[in-house]
């Protein structure tokens, strides 16, 4: 059972700070890390610091202390706006969504599977089994997801390399009826080339280190990743994954979800296929250009099902269509063939793990909902997108994230304010004084630059780098590929081969296939048009619902649990912009509570409420206890709502509950042993 916490861990909201400085944000944030208290509350939003190890708060009994709970009785902790979100979802009937944000490594992902679990273990108590089926479900996907769609980096050993949006579906009783879940921008090129240090996809490895004899066999691999260009320079990087119990937990998750033997043995062949790619190789005779060693073009011919003369012809040639209409075969340069096939590896990759996606959300669809029967279908969305990252080189796929990002950051600052104030019109209270902090105009330039980015500009080839002002930083990007990769060619004759396998699912991820030279689009979307395009519409899907926001910051660059490194600190404080947020938060109000919720928490501090009042409403009692510490001009009644201006008022009446709490127990404790 958690404990209520002693002043002795710092201050559970920042709200409660003497004065709003970064001085104190930061002895508090500091103190509470050093104590083990990596979550800490501005209102109801969760700060919550990476604390680099296991630590014991996440079990049964936590659980159980926070169901059903408000927000202030108990510690911080990122259960308790989970039970927020779910309240007001049940209760209100509101749709909610959880956004997770912070940089790379601050603890997004494992915050969000922490939230995910909560729900799962709070709803359907009468273990109804379609419910746990999709519990399961849900539950399960973040294994397949974080393995095909993680990879280790210098920032991060288990790093999301695709955003996920997940939408949980809830029947009036509160129980999850199916979900659907959004991805967004996966890092392909990942798949065919990775920075020093870094790993490509976990899945790789877990198939070469995990597979069995008979299957790597099969498939024609061994089980070494530096046998392959793709996986070698990521083969000697340490990592904390056990690759091989993870294969394990993979493939099982894959079939209790709900995946046939026969998609999984698809999932595992396209794999291989990709591994195999990435080993052939061309040689040029000055005329024609050669495919060398044409055993792995026979194997992926075989792990795809398809004609292996026509794998090598994609591979050397392409259709083009002439200016007159004619349709004719062009050889690829040998520098074209090397494109071609990384084009090709990086599009299986990709739409593996779309189908991946569209395959669970297949399983966990609500089907059959009839709002007549079954009342209003709500939703809580939780949003663990890919944090702001900063490498050495920094090309298209750090421009996205980073987009993103900023993207987010401005939805919380116009979110936070309208909540602000929504909640002061509700209850009828007079609003101040509207303090808009606004994210750097970067995001607009940003935004500018990927519309002014089409595949023909040739402007940027004049230059290697430029550098954008981000809202957490300076970053510079490297110009080279950057073209290539915003317009993601990949040649139709690949794609016409995947459609023409025999196997059904290699052919369902490539319908495009279908089309003839002269039917392709000449000039389909950029992929950062495509990428805006979507996080334009997360952004509208969150802003119809009621948000509740977790902060993560990274205390170190060592992934240490002991080390608080304050500078680095003191930067994420500042561009999650938590200090502004807190001066919001106390611009009109401090503290805001349910009369009853006050009164049950502080009555023990006033002789007219304690043990019961006798007074008509809680309200009235409540203004007793306030009068009684003289703070009465320090706060506003609103309809459901006390509200506080200064933290100060709140303080003190905190410290007298603290200090009369050990004399309560006294108390009790007599009166149990019957010595009163
Ligand atoms: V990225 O933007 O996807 O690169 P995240 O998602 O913010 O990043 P992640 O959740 O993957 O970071 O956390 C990084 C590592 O920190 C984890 O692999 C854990 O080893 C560690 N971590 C994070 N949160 C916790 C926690 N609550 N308890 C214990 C944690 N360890
Ligand atoms: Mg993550």
């Amino acid at each position: 059972m958690a404990e209520l916490e002693g002043l002795e861990f710092g201050k559970s909201d920042f709200v409660l700070l003497d004065e709003v400085t970064m001085e104190q944000f930061m002895e508090n944030l500091k103190l509470r890390f050093e104590k083990g208290r990596i979550y800490t509350y501005i209102g109801e939003v969760v700060v919550s610091v990476n604390p680099y190890r296991q630590m014991d708060i996440y079990g049964k009994d936590t659980i159980d202390a926070y169901r059903g709970r408000e927000l202030y009785e108990n510690p911080p902790h990122l259960y308790a706006v989970s039970d927020a979100a779910y309240k007001a979802m049940k209760r209100r009937a509101k749709d909610t969504c959880i956004v997770i944000s912070g940089e790379s490594g601050a603890g997004k992902t494992e915050a969000s599977k922490y939230i995910m679990q909560y729900i799962a273990a709070i709803t359907n108590p009468s273990q109804r089994a379609e419910v746990e089926s999709v519990k399961n479900v849900l539950l399960k996907s973040n294994c397949v997801l974080e393995a095909f769609g993680n990879a280790k980096t210098n920032r991060n050993d288990n790093s999301s390399r695709f955003g996920k949006y997940m939408d949980i579906n809830f029947n009036f009783n509160g129980d999850p009826t199916g979900g659907h879940i959004n991805n967004y921008l996966l890092e392909k090129s990942r798949v065919v080339q990775q920075q020093d240090g870094e790993r490509n996809f976990h899945s790789f490895y877990q198939l070469l280190r995990g597979g069995s004899d008979e299957m790597l066999e099969s498939f024609h691999l061994h089980n070494d990743p530096a046998a392959y260009v793709y996986t070698r320079e990521g083969a000697a990087a340490a990592t904390s994954n056990n690759d091989r119990t993870s294969h394990k937990a993979v493939m099982s998750a894959l079939s209790v979800i709900g995946f046939s033997e026969e998609e999984i043995s698809s999932i595992y062949q396209i794999l291989a296929s990709i591994l195999l790619l990435g080993n052939v190789q061309f040689e040029s005779d000055g005329e024609s250009v050669q495919v060398v060693g044409l055993e792995a073009v026979q194997h992926i011919s075989q792990l795809t099902s398809t004609d292996p003369d026509g794998v090598c012809k994609s591979l050397l040639y392409r259709t083009v269509a002439t200016g007159g209409g004619e349709v004719i075969e062009k050889g690829h340069s040998e520098q074209d063939a090397c494109f071609g096939r990384d084009a090709f590896a990086k599009a299986l990759y990709e739409r593996l793990f779309g189908w991946i996606v569209s395959r669970i959300n297949s399983v966990i669809e609500v089907k059959d909902y009839n709002p007549v029967l079954h009342g209003k279908n709500t939703v809580i969305g939780v949003l663990d997108i890919y944090g702001f990252e900063i490498f050495d080189n920094n090309s298209f796929e750090q421009f996205c994230i980073n987009y993103c990002n900023e993207k987010l950051q401005q939805l919380f600052i116009e979110l936070i304010l309208q909540q602000e104030q929504g909640e002061y019109q509700r209850e009828g209270i007079t609003w101040q004084h509207v303090r808009q902090t606004q994210t750097d105009a970067s995001s607009l330039d940003t935004l500018t630059l990927l519309l002014w980015l089409s595949p023909t500009d040739k402007t940027m080839d004049f230059q290697k780098h430029f550098r954008i002002r981000h809202y957490a930083g300076d970053v510079t990007y490297s110009v080279e590929g950057f073209l290539d990769k915003n317009k993601d060619l990949l040649f139709q004759d690949f794609k016409r081969l995947m459609y023409n396998s025999s196997d059904p699912v290699l052919k369902e991820m490539w319908p495009d296939g279908q089309l003839s030279i002269t039917e392709v689009t000449k000039r389909p979307l950029t992929a950062a048009t495509l990428f805006k395009n979507s996080i334009v519409a997360l952004v509208d899907k969150l802003a119809c619902k009621e948000p509740y926001y977790v902060r993560c910051i990274k205390p170190n660059e060592m992934k240490s649990p002991v080390l608080f490194d304050d500078a680095r600190c003191q930067h994420q404080v500042a561009y999650l912009g938590l200090l502004e947020n807190v001066m919001v938060r106390r611009a009109g109000f401090a503290y805001r509570q349910h009369y009853a919720r006050f009164l049950q928490r502080y009555k023990m501090t006033c002789e007219y409420t304690w043990p019961n009042h006798l007074m008509g409403s809680d309200r009235e009692a409540v203004e007793a206890i306030v009068t009684q510490h003289g703070f009465q001009d320090d706060v506003a009644y609103g309809h459901t709502k006390l509200f506080v201006r200064t933290p100060r008022s709140l303080f003190s009446l905190e410290q007298e509950r603290a200090a009369l709490i050990p004399i309560l127990v006294l108390f009790l404790q007599k009166v149990w042993r019957g010595a009163l």
